[in-house]
């Protein structure tokens, strides 16, 4: 069987237009194991493989290119596994679709893992293989075929992802990579790891592999309510006075988003949302609760207690927000979510049990599109109008130091009109800097609270972009930027246009904030909290790490008057299909509010 053909219109024509083959692959029949696991992508219509190599799966790379021609999927080179992962995570924040991304034996995979644990946490899809010294240990190499063969490699992952395999034919591998993009791509989404053995890879078929439809291994699923819950849930919003949506997980789809529009306004509920996932609700609409942030604010505090009923769309940490409280919240709680389906028992990040009154099992946005059918014609008069405060966003002095609001306010003003995406931002930001107003203007963090993710999926989500008009923006962290940066090369040698402002505070400025407070807590010198924090002396000089990758570097950026400076020209630059570093030199401080929001998490999380 010839491979499937490649459907250019997955991929973008300047990345095809890199790593062209020097010499025409071959279009012989799939001969060996590693074949029919790239025919296998191919039908996928996996556009893109993020790698970094590896000799346990030669037999794989090349498949990709002399038997597919680098064509679909094609790869993505990064210079190191954690950004290969990320990149995926990126594509899979925008288009809700699974990349692949491949890394090499045991080593490849531990340096993937902080990615992959990202990826997780945040609930999206990936397509993860990697590979193993021979099985057989009768074909190993001396030495290194033995130092890259483990057990049982997927052990290293298994707590983090969805499902994984190590396949033992080349038959079994395809049946693996079905499985593991329909299980990466069905709700709850995350992460899927097959491990090819090098042997299965590399053996010759004896005879061709029956043909498939694949699409017949692929089922779409989505996984509605039931109307019983449905009809209840409509009654208790409708009956609630002071209803009120925590809007989490939900699509990047506009139609979604109307829908939840719709809702909150049938409903007269008022919404927060928050930093850790993507936009979920015009920030801009009056029933918007203040500003997106990633801990919970007083005025959200003030909402959940004087609610009657909480309708949560799968909301992260349902319970640790509850909590916050103080005591148990008056209202009724409706919770919508699948995501009990993935928790186990290694990893705690399916955080608190939360009470609740009405238990939904079921996609978010498929429950919001339920309800308002079964709401149809009963919307509640409203309650008097609620007019939104426009936060405070002071012009800044031309030529003082800068705080983050100060580079966000410069940000917002060199934008202008633009259509953006805010791909990431970092933990100096606050989200009154910036408003949302389409599903698209903010995709959300990291997922894992892992420092070093902005940069890799601020790549991956700028490659999906690409061609819509949107211009992706990463704000990251100098730690965060630093622990990633390679991922601007791979978005410079793919054309991959992309805006990073590095919020430059040198230092690890977040945990500066946490010695502050064990200083203050045990009666010890404050003054000494940026000792083993700073990332100065020397400074870090970002633009110079940005041109030695290809990007166009500007700053440092000591100013207002500088930065506007910068960031004009830089988004020139990306306007034109480059990619951009602007190193914004901010003061080490957060703002008041993000100060104030973190010493509350403490609270509740230390007993302090
Ligand atoms: C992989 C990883 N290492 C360490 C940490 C602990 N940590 C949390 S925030 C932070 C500082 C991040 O620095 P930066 O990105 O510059 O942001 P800033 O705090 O300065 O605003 C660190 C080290 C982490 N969360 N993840
Ligand atoms: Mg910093």
């Amino acid at each position: 069987m010839a491979p499937a053909k490649s459907n250019p219109a997955l991929k973008d024509p300047d990345v095809h237009k890199v790593e062209r083959l020097s010499t025409p692959y071959s279009t012989n029949a799939a001969a060996f194991g590693s074949d029919v696991v790239a025919e296998t992508l191919a039908a996928l219509e996996i556009p893109y493989i993020a790698l970094n190599p590896g000799a346990s799966y030669r037999g794989l790379h090349d498949s990709i290119v002399n038997f597919l021609g680098n064509e679909q999927p094609q790869m993505l080179l990064c210079l190191h596994e954690e950004a290969a992962v990320a990149i995926a995570h990126g594509y899979a924040k925008v288009t809700g679709k699974p990349m692949a991304a491949a890394v090499h034996s045991n080593v490849g995979l531990f340096h993937a893992t902080m990615a992959i644990f990202n990826a997780w946490c945040d609930r999206m899809p990936i397509l993860i293989l990697g590979a193993t010294g021979p099985v057989d240990a009768m074909k190993r190499r001396p030495w290194i075929d033995w130092i890259h063969t483990a057990a049982d490699q997927g052990a290293i992952v298994r707590n983090f992802t969805k499902w994984d395999d190590q396949p033992a034919s080349a038959g079994a591998a395809r049946e693996a990579v079905l499985r593991a993009y329909w299980l990466a791509s069905t709700s709850p989404c995350g992460p899927t790891y097959i491990n090819l053995d090098a042997e299965v890879q590399e053996g010759k078929l004896s005879a061709p592999l029956p043909s498939i439809e694949y699409q017949r291994y692929m089922p779409p699923v989505t996984t509605g309510p039931s109307a019983e819950l449905v009809k209840k849930a409509a009654d208790m919003l409708l009956a609630a006075k002071r209803p009120l949506i925590l809007a989490g997980r939900v699509s990047r789809n506009e139609e979604d988003w109307k829908r939840r529009v719709q809702l909150a306004e049938a409903l007269d509920a008022r919404v927060t949302t928050n930093l850790k996932v993507g936009a979920a609700f015009p920030t801009d609409h009056p029933l918007h609760i203040g500003s997106p942030a990633t801990f919970i604010t007083d005025d959200v505090l003030a909402a959940i207690k004087e609610a009657d009923c909480i309708l949560s769309l799968d909301w992260v940490d349902l319970a640790g927000t509850l909590k916050s409280v103080g005591s148990a919240p008056p209202g009724t709680i409706i919770q919508v979510s699948l995501d009990q389906n993935l928790h186990n028992g290694w990893s705690m990040d399916y955080e608190g049990l939360p009470p609740v009154d009405l238990f939904i099992p079921a996609e978010t946005d498929a429950t919001v599109a339920a309800l308002l059918g079964a709401i149809g014609g009963r919307a509640k008069p409203k309650r008097p109008a609620l007019v939104k405060e426009k936060p405070t966003r002071q012009k800044p002095d031309a030529n003082a130091q800068m705080m983050a609001a100060d580079m966000a306010y410069v940000l917002r003003s060199v934008v202008g009109d633009r259509t953006v995406c805010l791909t990431h931002v970092s933990l100096s930001w606050h989200g009154e800097f910036w408003s949302f107003n389409h599903p698209l203007d903010f995709i959300g963090s990291d997922g894992g609270g892992g420092v070093g993710g902005g940069p890799g999926i601020s790549v991956g989500a700028a490659l999906a972009l690409k061609g819509t008009g949107r211009m992706p923006i990463a704000v990251c962290g100098d730690g965060d930027f630093m622990m990633s940066c390679t991922s601007i090369w791979t978005a410079v040698h793919y054309r991959i246009p992309l805006l990073v402002v590095v919020a430059n505070n040198r230092s690890f400025y977040n945990d500066e904030v946490h010695q502050e407070r064990v200083a203050i807590a045990r009666n010890r010198p404050v003054d000494n909290k940026w000792i083993g924090q700073r990332i100065s002396d020397p400074d870090l000089d970002m633009a110079t790490i940005a041109r030695g990758q290809g990007a166009k570097g500007f700053g440092p950026c000591n100013n207002a008057a500088e930065l506007e400076k910068a960031l004009a020209e830089a988004i020139k630059v990306v306007e034109g299909g480059g990619v951009a570093v602007v190193d914004a030199r901010i003061l080490p401080s957060y703002s008041p509010a993000t100060a104030a929001a973190m010493a509350r998490g403490q609270k509740a999380d230390r007993g302090g």
